[in-house]
C-alpha cells in the first residue's frame, strides 16, 4: 500500500514537472523579447577626393563579416549589402578599374548594425551611423554655403571624425615633392579646421599605406619604422601638430584596403595600378571604427574621480534587481542622483551632442563591467526576461572587449599610432 503511495507521488510529481516545463517552454516562445533600445554612435570620414574613404568602407565592411571565431558582424539593410559587396567586388578584380569618385550628391550615411548572438537569436548590440563624404566638398566649399553648415553641424554632433590622409600624398611629402607639401599644408586645411572644431576623438587615417615605401627609410623597415618616420614628419606641419596638441584622443592609422602585394604606383604617371596577380589583404581596416566605443568610453572614465565610478558601479548592483524594460526609465532616475550628476557633467564635457539614455546604460554597463562578471552565475536563475536583457548587455561588453584588444595589439605593434591621449 505504501508502495503504491510513493509509486503514484511519483508519478503526479512526474506529470507535474511534465506540465510545468511544457508550459514554461510554450511561454519562452509567445513571451517577446525584452528589447533594450539600442544606442548608436555616429562616425564622419572626412578626407579630399581621390584619398579612399569609400574603398576604405566596404573593404571594412568586407572585414567585419560574420565568421567563425569572431562572437559579431556588422550588418546593414539589403541593399546597402548589395551595393558595397559589389563596390568590393570592383575593387578586388584586377581586371576592373577602380571604382569611380562619390558623387557629390552620393555622400550618404549608411547604417551598420553590431550583430551578437544572444540565447542564439541574432540581436544588435549597437548601431553606428557611418557618413562618407563625397571629398569634391573640401575643394568647393565657400563661406555661406549651406553645404558647409551642415557639414559643420555633423561634424561637431560626431561621436567620432575619421580624416584620411591620402598614404600617396604623404609619400610625395616624405620624399620632399611639392604636390606633398601643398597636398598637407593647403589641401587638407579646410579638414583639419574642421577637426579642430570637434570635441570628440579623431582617428587620423593613413590610407594606401601599401604604398608607402622608399621615401629614404632604413632598408627593409617594418611598420614601425615607416610609421615612426612618418608621424615625425607630420608633426613637422604646424595645423596638424596644433591640432594633436590641442586634443585628447588622437590616434594615427595606417590603414591599407587592398592589402601590401595589391596595387602597385607609377611613378611616372602617378597612377595606382592593380596588380594582374595581386593578393587582397586588408591592412587594419577594422582599427578606426573599433576604437569609437571604447575610445570614448575611456575618456569618459578618465574624467570622472573613483568616487563616481564606485557609485556606478554600486548603481548597476541595485539595477540588477530590476526587469529589463525599467533598465533604461531607471537612468533618468540615477541621473538625478548625485553619482549621477556628477556623470553627467563628465558626459556634457566629454560627449559634444545630447546623449541618449540607451548610450548611459550602455556606458555604465562597461564601467562596471567587473562586478557584471560576479553577476554572471546569479544571471542563470532569474526570470528569463531578466536573463535575455543581461545576456544583450553581456554581449555588448564582448564586443567591446574584443574591440579593446584590437587597440591593445595596434598600440603594442605600433606605438607611434598613439598621438595624444
Ligand atoms: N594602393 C592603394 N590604393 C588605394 C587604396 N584605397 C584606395 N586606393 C586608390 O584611391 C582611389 C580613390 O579611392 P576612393 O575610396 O574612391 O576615394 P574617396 O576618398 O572615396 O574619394 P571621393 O569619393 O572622391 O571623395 C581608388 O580608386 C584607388 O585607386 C589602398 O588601400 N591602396
Ligand atoms: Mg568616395
Amino acid at each position: 500500500m505504501a508502495f503504491l503511495l510513493i509509486l503514484s507521488l511519483l508519478a503526479l510529481a512526474g506529470l507535474t514537472v511534465t506540465l510545468v516545463g511544457r508550459r514554461m517552454r510554450r511561454g519562452r516562445q509567445v513571451r517577446a523579447f525584452p528589447e533594450l533600445p539600442t544606442p548608436t554612435f555616429k562616425v564622419v570620414a572626412l578626407g579630399n577626393s581621390g584619398s579612399g574613404k569609400t574603398v576604405l568602407l566596404a573593404s571594412l565592411f568586407y572585414q567585419f563579416r560574420a565568421r567563425p571565431g569572431r562572437p559579431y558582424y556588422l550588418d546593414t539593410d539589403p541593399s546597402t549589402r548589395v551595393w558595397l559587396g559589389s563596390l568590393l567586388s570592383t575593387v578586388v578584380d584586377p581586371t576592373e578599374p577602380w571604382p569611380s569618385a562619390t558623387r557629390r550628391d552620393g555622400t550618404r550615411t549608411y547604417r551598420f548594425d553590431c550583430v551578437t548572438q544572444v540565447e542564439e537569436k541574432p540581436t544588435t548590440a549597437f548601431t553606428i551611423e557611418y557618413l562618407d563624404y563625397a571629398g569634391e566638398i573640401f575643394e568647393l566649399l565657400g563661406a555661406g554655403d549651406t553645404a558647409l553648415d551642415n557639414l559643420v553641424g555633423e561634424v561637431t554632433a560626431a561621436d567620432a571624425l575619421i580624416g584620411v590622409l591620402d598614404g600617396r600624398r604623404v609619400l610625395q611629402f616624405l620624399r620632399g615633392q611639392a604636390q606633398g607639401r601643398a597636398y598637407l599644408i593647403a589641401k587638407i586645411a579646410v579638414m583639419v579646421q574642421l577637426m579642430a572644431r570637434a570635441r570628440c576623438a579623431i582617428y587620423l587615417v593613413i590610407s594606401k599605406w601599401d604604398l608607402v615605401h622608399d621615401f629614404g627609410e632604413p632598408a627593409g623597415a617594418d611598420d614601425r619604422t615607416r610609421l615612426e618616420a612618418v608621424v615625425d614628419a607630420l608633426m613637422t606641419v604646424d595645423h596638424i601638430s596644433d591640432l594633436v596638441r590641442s586634443r585628447t584622443t588622437v590616434r594615427l592609422i595606417p590603414v591599407s584596403a587592398v592589402g601590401s602585394g595589391f596595387a602597385r604606383l607609377d611613378e611616372s604617371t602617378g597612377v595606382v595600378t592593380k596588380r594582374p596577380d595581386g593578393t587582397f589583404a586588408p591592412y587594419n581596416v577594422d582599427i578606426p571604427v573599433a576604437a569609437i566605443v571604447p575610445d570614448l568610453f575611456t575618456r569618459v572614465r578618465q574624467s570622472m574621480d573613483s568616487q563616481v565610478v564606485g557609485a556606478i558601479e554600486s548603481e548597476y548592483r541595485a539595477r540588477r534587481r530590476h526587469t529589463p524594460d525599467e533598465i533604461v526609465s531607471e537612468m533618468g532616475a540615477f541621473l538625478l542622483r548625485p553619482a549621477g550628476v556628477a556623470l553627467r557633467a563628465t558626459l556634457d564635457s566629454v560627449m559634444s551632442r545630447p546623449y541618449s539614455g540607451e548610450v548611459v546604460a550602455m556606458m555604465l554597463d562597461w564601467i562596471a563591467r567587473p562586478s557584471q562578471r560576479k553577476d554572471a552565475e546569479l544571471a542563470a536563475f532569474r526570470a528569463e526576461a531578466h536573463r535575455q536583457a543581461y545576456t544583450l548587455l553581456e554581449a555588448r561588453t564582448v564586443v567591446l572587449d574584443d574591440f579593446q584588444r584590437m587597440l591593445h595589439r595596434l598600440e603594442h605593434d605600433l606605438p607611434a599610432s598613439v598621438l595624444s591621449r
